[in-house]
């Protein structure tokens, strides 16, 4: 079974929280998501910033591959891309392309695999030529 790391914003805000929700949910079909607090909509702050540091780091060297949702800007999405990029874990992100101006900083490094889409059932149907 596939480790799964999924990234969405919750410092840089919580607008597409339930869209989290639903992904991580489709997710579950190909394998374990490692990050479900994500799209936990009643997430509360718990354990200090160097505790969540270092679980999400461990939990991003044991996935096998990084989903990111990236429509919410959010510096820690942004980090974890890099971190999975040096790491060598295949990265994929989405983005709503009317909402959101992706950065150059991901759009422009060839090493990601960048997911514009237009309505939500196109992110189901590529997680669904991913992991086929
Ligand atoms: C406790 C319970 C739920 O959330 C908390 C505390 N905060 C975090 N817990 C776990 N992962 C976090 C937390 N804050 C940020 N992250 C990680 O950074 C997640 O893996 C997200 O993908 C990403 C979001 O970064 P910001 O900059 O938007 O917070």
């Amino acid at each position: 079974m596939k480790k799964i790391y999924f990234a969405g914003s919750i410092r840089g805000g919580r607008v597409d929280a339930s869209l989290y929700k639903r992904i991580i949910d489709y997710l579950k079909k190909y394998g374990k998501v490692l990050t479900e607090h994500v799209g936990d909509m009643s997430l509360q702050e718990s354990g200090s910033d160097r505790e969540i540091y270092d679980k999400d780091m461990s939990w991003l060297k044991e996935s096998d591959i990084v989903i990111a949702e990236c429509s919410c800007p959010s510096l820690g999405v942004g980090y974890e891309l890099a971190c999975g990029e040096n790491l060598r874990k295949p990265c994929h992100v989405f983005y709503d392309r009317s909402k959101t101006h992706l950065s150059a900083m991901l759009t422009g490094d060839p090493y990601f695999n960048i997911h514009p889409y237009e309505k939500e059932e196109d992110i189901y149907i590529e997680l669904d030529r991913i992991f086929a």
